[in-house]
Protein backbone atom coordinates (compact mmCIF):
# COMPACT_ATOMS: atom_id res chain seq x y z
CA UNK A 1 0.00 0.00 0.00
CA UNK A 2 1.25 3.54 -0.84
CA UNK A 3 2.52 5.40 2.06
CA UNK A 4 -0.31 8.94 2.17
CA UNK A 5 1.46 11.83 2.63
CA UNK A 6 -1.00 14.39 4.52
CA UNK A 7 -0.81 18.03 4.47
CA UNK A 8 1.82 18.26 7.15
CA UNK A 9 4.19 15.92 5.90
CA UNK A 10 4.44 17.37 2.74
CA UNK A 11 4.68 21.07 4.51
CA UNK A 12 7.59 19.30 6.67
CA UNK A 13 9.51 18.13 3.78
CA UNK A 14 9.10 21.73 1.91
CA UNK A 15 10.51 23.28 4.99
CA UNK A 16 13.44 20.83 5.88
CA UNK A 17 14.00 19.84 2.32
CA UNK A 18 13.75 22.65 -0.09
CA UNK A 19 13.96 25.45 2.90
CA UNK A 20 10.95 27.02 0.91
CA UNK A 21 8.52 27.40 4.05
CA UNK A 22 9.91 28.90 7.42
CA UNK A 23 7.93 26.99 10.19
CA UNK A 24 5.92 30.38 11.63
CA UNK A 25 4.33 30.18 7.33
CA UNK A 26 3.72 26.13 7.66
CA UNK A 27 1.87 26.47 10.62
CA UNK A 28 0.13 29.60 9.15
CA UNK A 29 -0.44 26.88 6.30
CA UNK A 30 -1.57 24.29 8.67
CA UNK A 31 -4.08 26.21 10.32
CA UNK A 32 -5.90 27.66 7.39
CA UNK A 33 -6.40 24.36 6.29
CA UNK A 34 -7.94 23.17 9.18
CA UNK A 35 -10.17 26.20 9.02
CA UNK A 36 -11.15 25.21 5.58
CA UNK A 37 -12.27 21.67 7.00
CA UNK A 38 -14.36 23.47 9.84
CA UNK A 39 -15.72 25.27 6.61
CA UNK A 40 -16.37 22.04 4.55
CA UNK A 41 -18.29 20.61 7.72
CA UNK A 42 -20.58 23.62 7.71
CA UNK A 43 -21.48 23.99 3.93
CA UNK A 44 -22.09 20.07 3.65
CA UNK A 45 -24.52 20.39 6.29
CA UNK A 46 -26.51 22.56 4.26
CA UNK A 47 -30.06 22.98 5.16
CA UNK A 48 -29.96 20.45 8.18
CA UNK A 49 -27.82 23.39 9.30
CA UNK A 50 -29.63 25.92 9.06
CA UNK A 51 -26.81 27.94 7.26
CA UNK A 52 -28.33 28.67 4.06
CA UNK A 53 -30.00 31.57 2.91
CA UNK A 54 -28.92 35.17 3.09
CA UNK A 55 -28.08 36.89 6.38
CA UNK A 56 -29.91 40.25 5.98
CA UNK A 57 -26.48 42.14 5.31
CA UNK A 58 -24.44 43.44 2.69
CA UNK A 59 -20.71 43.00 2.49
CA UNK A 60 -18.07 46.08 1.09
CA UNK A 61 -18.93 45.11 -2.31
CA UNK A 62 -22.48 45.97 -1.88
CA UNK A 63 -23.23 42.29 -2.18
CA UNK A 64 -25.61 40.35 0.37
CA UNK A 65 -24.23 38.20 2.22
CA UNK A 66 -25.28 34.88 3.17
CA UNK A 67 -24.89 33.23 6.17
CA UNK A 68 -22.25 30.51 5.24
CA UNK A 69 -20.23 33.60 3.88
CA UNK A 70 -20.46 35.11 7.38
CA UNK A 71 -19.66 31.62 9.35
CA UNK A 72 -17.06 31.00 6.83
CA UNK A 73 -15.29 34.17 7.75
CA UNK A 74 -15.34 34.04 11.46
CA UNK A 75 -14.60 30.33 11.17
CA UNK A 76 -11.11 31.94 9.32
CA UNK A 77 -10.67 34.85 11.88
CA UNK A 78 -11.07 32.66 14.67
CA UNK A 79 -8.55 29.84 14.08
CA UNK A 80 -5.95 32.51 12.37
CA UNK A 81 -5.54 35.39 14.93
CA UNK A 82 -4.28 33.62 17.99
CA UNK A 83 -1.08 31.63 16.34
CA UNK A 84 1.04 34.29 16.70
CA UNK A 85 2.20 33.50 12.77
CA UNK A 86 0.00 36.77 11.62
CA UNK A 87 0.01 40.74 12.32
CA UNK A 88 -3.24 41.33 10.23
CA UNK A 89 -6.26 39.82 8.10
CA UNK A 90 -7.96 40.72 5.35
CA UNK A 91 -11.27 39.45 3.69
CA UNK A 92 -13.96 40.25 1.15
CA UNK A 93 -16.40 40.02 3.60
CA UNK A 94 -14.87 43.25 5.69
CA UNK A 95 -14.43 47.01 5.26
CA UNK A 96 -10.83 47.16 6.51
CA UNK A 97 -8.21 44.95 7.51
CA UNK A 98 -8.41 43.11 11.46
CA UNK A 99 -5.42 43.59 12.62
CA UNK A 100 -4.32 40.28 15.48
CA UNK A 101 -5.50 41.58 19.01
CA UNK A 102 -2.80 43.02 21.40
CA UNK A 103 -3.63 40.08 23.56
CA UNK A 104 -1.87 37.96 20.87
CA UNK A 105 1.68 37.72 19.60
CA UNK A 106 2.45 39.64 16.33
CA UNK A 107 3.42 37.47 13.67
CA UNK A 108 5.59 38.80 10.04
CA UNK A 109 2.84 37.62 7.64
CA UNK A 110 -0.56 39.08 6.11
CA UNK A 111 -3.16 36.96 5.46
CA UNK A 112 -5.87 37.83 2.25
CA UNK A 113 -8.74 35.67 1.70
CA UNK A 114 -12.49 35.49 -0.01
CA UNK A 115 -13.75 32.77 2.65
CA UNK A 116 -16.31 31.47 0.50
CA UNK A 117 -16.06 32.46 -3.43
CA UNK A 118 -18.69 31.85 -5.67
CA UNK A 119 -21.47 31.82 -2.41
CA UNK A 120 -24.66 32.49 -4.84
CA UNK A 121 -24.14 28.81 -5.85
CA UNK A 122 -24.39 27.80 -1.91
CA UNK A 123 -28.24 27.35 -1.48
CA UNK A 124 -28.57 25.51 -5.21
CA UNK A 125 -25.68 22.72 -4.09
CA UNK A 126 -22.97 23.96 -6.63
CA UNK A 127 -19.40 23.51 -5.87
CA UNK A 128 -17.95 26.94 -3.82
CA UNK A 129 -14.73 27.24 -2.13
CA UNK A 130 -12.32 29.18 -0.12
CA UNK A 131 -9.43 31.09 -1.57
CA UNK A 132 -6.42 33.13 0.44
CA UNK A 133 -3.40 34.49 -0.33
CA UNK A 134 -0.33 35.10 2.10
CA UNK A 135 2.31 38.07 2.03
CA UNK A 136 4.82 39.26 4.32
CA UNK A 137 4.54 41.65 6.14
CA UNK A 138 7.02 44.72 5.24
CA UNK A 139 9.74 45.22 7.19
CA UNK A 140 10.56 48.24 9.74
CA UNK A 141 7.61 50.08 11.17
CA UNK A 142 5.87 48.46 14.40
CA UNK A 143 1.98 48.27 13.95
CA UNK A 144 0.32 47.52 10.78
CA UNK A 145 -1.67 49.31 7.78
CA UNK A 146 -4.24 48.51 5.38
CA UNK A 147 -1.11 50.43 2.99
CA UNK A 148 1.46 47.00 3.93
CA UNK A 149 -1.12 44.73 2.13
CA UNK A 150 -0.71 46.70 -1.31
CA UNK A 151 2.17 44.70 -2.86
CA UNK A 152 1.66 43.23 -6.15
CA UNK A 153 0.99 39.78 -6.32
CA UNK A 154 4.51 38.65 -7.32
CA UNK A 155 5.60 39.01 -3.43
CA UNK A 156 2.83 36.47 -2.22
CA UNK A 157 4.74 33.66 -0.62
CA UNK A 158 2.14 30.90 -0.56
CA UNK A 159 -1.33 31.23 -2.15
CA UNK A 160 -4.43 28.74 -2.27
CA UNK A 161 -7.63 27.65 -2.48
CA UNK A 162 -10.05 25.11 -0.63
CA UNK A 163 -12.82 23.89 -3.51
CA UNK A 164 -16.05 22.66 -1.67
CA UNK A 165 -17.48 19.44 -3.94
CA UNK A 166 -17.92 16.06 -4.52
CA UNK A 167 -14.73 15.60 -2.69
CA UNK A 168 -12.75 18.81 -0.12
CA UNK A 169 -9.64 19.89 -2.30
CA UNK A 170 -6.82 21.75 -1.32
CA UNK A 171 -4.51 23.34 -3.54
CA UNK A 172 -1.67 25.12 -2.97
CA UNK A 173 1.58 26.68 -3.97
CA UNK A 174 4.51 28.03 -1.69
CA UNK A 175 6.52 28.74 -5.04
CA UNK A 176 7.59 25.33 -6.12
CA UNK A 177 4.70 24.11 -7.95
CA UNK A 178 1.25 23.12 -7.37
CA UNK A 179 0.11 20.79 -5.38
CA UNK A 180 -3.74 19.14 -4.60
CA UNK A 181 -5.06 17.37 -1.26
CA UNK A 182 -7.98 15.74 -0.87
CA UNK A 183 -10.25 15.89 2.26
CA UNK A 184 -10.08 12.06 4.09
CA UNK A 185 -12.84 12.14 5.68
CA UNK A 186 -12.45 9.45 8.01
CA UNK A 187 -8.78 10.61 9.46
CA UNK A 188 -10.08 13.84 8.80
CA UNK A 189 -6.42 15.02 6.98
CA UNK A 190 -5.67 16.39 3.69
CA UNK A 191 -3.79 13.84 1.59
CA UNK A 192 -1.77 14.84 -1.06
CA UNK A 193 -3.13 13.30 -4.30
CA UNK A 194 -1.50 15.04 -6.75
CA UNK A 195 2.15 17.39 -7.38
CA UNK A 196 3.23 19.50 -10.38
CA UNK A 197 -0.19 20.06 -11.65
CA UNK A 198 0.65 21.10 -15.16
CA UNK A 199 -1.81 23.04 -16.90
CA UNK A 200 -1.82 21.78 -21.02
CA UNK A 201 -0.80 24.77 -22.97
CA UNK A 202 -3.39 24.65 -25.72
CA UNK A 203 -7.38 23.95 -25.07
CA UNK A 204 -10.68 23.76 -26.94
CA UNK A 205 -12.34 24.72 -24.14
CA UNK A 206 -13.42 28.54 -22.64
CA UNK A 207 -15.25 29.60 -19.49
CA UNK A 208 -16.77 33.25 -19.54
CA UNK A 209 -20.33 34.61 -18.84
CA UNK A 210 -21.74 34.40 -22.42
CA UNK A 211 -24.55 36.37 -21.39
CA UNK A 212 -22.17 39.84 -21.07
CA UNK A 213 -21.60 39.63 -24.65
CA UNK A 214 -22.90 42.76 -25.49
CA UNK A 215 -20.98 44.58 -23.30
CA UNK A 216 -17.50 43.09 -23.90
CA UNK A 217 -14.58 45.55 -25.69
CA UNK A 218 -13.58 44.51 -28.72
CA UNK A 219 -10.40 41.99 -28.05
CA UNK A 220 -12.72 39.56 -25.91
CA UNK A 221 -15.84 40.11 -28.39
CA UNK A 222 -12.91 39.07 -31.32
CA UNK A 223 -11.15 35.84 -29.35
CA UNK A 224 -14.76 34.29 -28.61
CA UNK A 225 -16.06 34.78 -31.60
CA UNK A 226 -13.34 32.96 -33.33
CA UNK A 227 -13.97 30.20 -30.57
CA UNK A 228 -17.41 29.95 -31.77
CA UNK A 229 -16.47 29.60 -35.35
CA UNK A 230 -14.64 26.51 -34.43
CA UNK A 231 -13.07 24.61 -37.16
CA UNK A 232 -14.70 26.89 -39.52
CA UNK A 233 -13.30 29.96 -38.76
CA UNK A 234 -9.85 30.97 -37.96
CA UNK A 235 -9.05 28.74 -35.05
CA UNK A 236 -9.37 25.42 -37.43
CA UNK A 237 -10.62 24.00 -34.03
CA UNK A 238 -13.76 23.42 -32.05
CA UNK A 239 -14.29 24.74 -28.75
CA UNK A 240 -16.55 23.59 -25.73
CA UNK A 241 -17.56 26.28 -22.88
CA UNK A 242 -18.13 25.64 -19.20
CA UNK A 243 -19.36 28.55 -16.94
CA UNK A 244 -19.89 27.78 -13.32
CA UNK A 245 -20.16 31.28 -11.84
CA UNK A 246 -17.65 29.87 -9.02
CA UNK A 247 -14.26 31.03 -9.69
CA UNK A 248 -12.88 28.29 -7.50
CA UNK A 249 -14.32 25.09 -9.37
CA UNK A 250 -13.71 27.07 -12.81
CA UNK A 251 -10.00 27.36 -11.83
CA UNK A 252 -9.88 23.75 -9.86
CA UNK A 253 -11.02 22.81 -14.02
CA UNK A 254 -8.25 24.50 -15.71
CA UNK A 255 -5.73 23.25 -13.26
CA UNK A 256 -7.50 19.71 -13.84
CA UNK A 257 -7.30 19.44 -17.65
CA UNK A 258 -6.48 23.42 -19.36
CA UNK A 259 -8.75 25.80 -20.17
CA UNK A 260 -9.08 29.55 -20.22
CA UNK A 261 -11.17 31.73 -17.78
CA UNK A 262 -12.21 34.98 -18.59
CA UNK A 263 -13.73 37.68 -16.52
CA UNK A 264 -12.77 40.97 -18.58
CA UNK A 265 -13.84 44.21 -18.60
CA UNK A 266 -17.35 45.38 -19.33
CA UNK A 267 -19.11 48.48 -19.85
CA UNK A 268 -21.91 47.56 -17.36
CA UNK A 269 -19.85 49.17 -15.11
CA UNK A 270 -17.31 51.43 -17.41
CA UNK A 271 -15.34 52.76 -14.23
CA UNK A 272 -14.43 49.60 -12.96
CA UNK A 273 -11.82 47.34 -14.01
CA UNK A 274 -13.65 44.67 -13.57
CA UNK A 275 -16.01 41.89 -11.48
CA UNK A 276 -13.01 40.05 -9.44
CA UNK A 277 -11.16 41.13 -6.59
CA UNK A 278 -7.42 41.57 -7.17
CA UNK A 279 -5.87 40.85 -4.00
CA UNK A 280 -7.45 37.72 -2.64
CA UNK A 281 -9.11 36.31 -5.85
CA UNK A 282 -7.23 37.14 -8.82
CA UNK A 283 -3.17 36.98 -7.11
CA UNK A 284 -3.70 33.79 -5.68
CA UNK A 285 -5.60 32.39 -9.06
CA UNK A 286 -2.91 33.87 -11.33
CA UNK A 287 0.20 32.22 -9.08
CA UNK A 288 -1.51 29.15 -8.90
CA UNK A 289 -2.06 29.06 -12.70
CA UNK A 290 1.73 30.59 -13.84
CA UNK A 291 2.79 27.90 -10.60
CA UNK A 292 1.42 25.08 -12.90
CA UNK A 293 2.64 26.70 -16.48
CA UNK A 294 -0.36 28.35 -17.53
CA UNK A 295 -0.61 32.77 -17.57
CA UNK A 296 -2.93 35.00 -16.43
CA UNK A 297 -3.04 38.78 -17.58
CA UNK A 298 -6.17 41.29 -17.17
CA UNK A 299 -5.46 41.87 -21.19
CA UNK A 300 -2.65 43.89 -20.81
CA UNK A 301 -0.02 42.79 -18.56
CA UNK A 302 0.67 40.31 -16.03
CA UNK A 303 -1.76 40.22 -12.97
CA UNK A 304 1.13 39.56 -10.40
CA UNK A 305 2.73 42.82 -11.71
CA UNK A 306 -0.33 44.57 -10.77
CA UNK A 307 0.53 47.46 -7.61
CA UNK A 308 -2.85 47.35 -5.83
CA UNK A 309 -3.61 50.99 -4.74
CA UNK A 310 -6.85 49.97 -2.50
CA UNK A 311 -7.50 46.77 -0.71
CA UNK A 312 -10.75 45.51 -2.70
CA UNK A 313 -9.39 46.63 -5.58
CA UNK A 314 -11.17 44.76 -8.95
CA UNK A 315 -9.56 43.73 -11.76
CA UNK A 316 -10.39 42.16 -15.54
CA UNK A 317 -9.16 38.30 -15.52
CA UNK A 318 -7.76 36.44 -18.18
CA UNK A 319 -6.00 33.18 -16.90
CA UNK A 320 -4.87 29.25 -17.62
CA UNK A 321 -3.58 27.56 -20.91
CA UNK A 322 -1.04 30.04 -22.02
CA UNK A 323 -0.99 30.18 -25.37
CA UNK A 324 -4.89 31.10 -25.58
CA UNK A 325 -4.21 33.70 -22.65
CA UNK A 326 -1.17 35.12 -24.84
CA UNK A 327 -3.54 35.26 -27.81
CA UNK A 328 -6.59 37.26 -26.12
CA UNK A 329 -3.67 39.08 -24.67
CA UNK A 330 -2.36 40.23 -28.10
CA UNK A 331 -5.30 40.90 -29.30
CA UNK A 332 -5.62 44.11 -26.60
CA UNK A 333 -2.56 45.21 -27.92
CA UNK A 334 -3.62 44.99 -31.58
CA UNK A 335 -6.78 46.79 -31.16
P1 LIG B 1 -21.41 36.06 -12.66
C1 LIG B 1 -18.75 34.58 -7.61
O1 LIG B 1 -19.69 35.53 -7.16
C2 LIG B 1 -17.71 35.31 -8.44
O2 LIG B 1 -17.07 36.27 -7.68
C3 LIG B 1 -16.72 34.31 -9.02
O3 LIG B 1 -16.53 33.23 -8.19
C4 LIG B 1 -17.37 33.89 -10.33
O4 LIG B 1 -16.43 33.50 -11.32
C5 LIG B 1 -18.11 35.15 -10.75
O5 LIG B 1 -18.35 35.92 -9.57
C6 LIG B 1 -19.43 34.82 -11.40
O6 LIG B 1 -19.99 36.05 -11.83
O7 LIG B 1 -21.53 37.48 -13.12
O8 LIG B 1 -21.24 35.08 -13.80
O9 LIG B 1 -22.45 35.62 -11.67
Amino acid sequence: MSTKISLTRYLVEQQRVDGLIPSQLRLLLEVVARACKGISQAVNKGALGGVLGTAGTENVQGEVQKKLDIIANEVLIEANEWGGHLAAMASEEMDTIYVVPNRYPQGEYLLLFDPLDGSSNIDVNVSIGTIFSVLKKPEGLAGVTEADFLQPGARQVAAGYCVYGPQTTLVLTVGDGVAMFTLDREQGSFVLTQENVRIPQDTQEFAINMSNMRHWDAPVKRYIDECLQGVTGPRGKDFNMRWIASMVADVHRILTRGGIFMYPWDQREPNKPGKLRLMYEANPMSWLVEQAGGAATNGRQRILDITPTKLHERVSVMLGSRNEVQRVTSYHATL
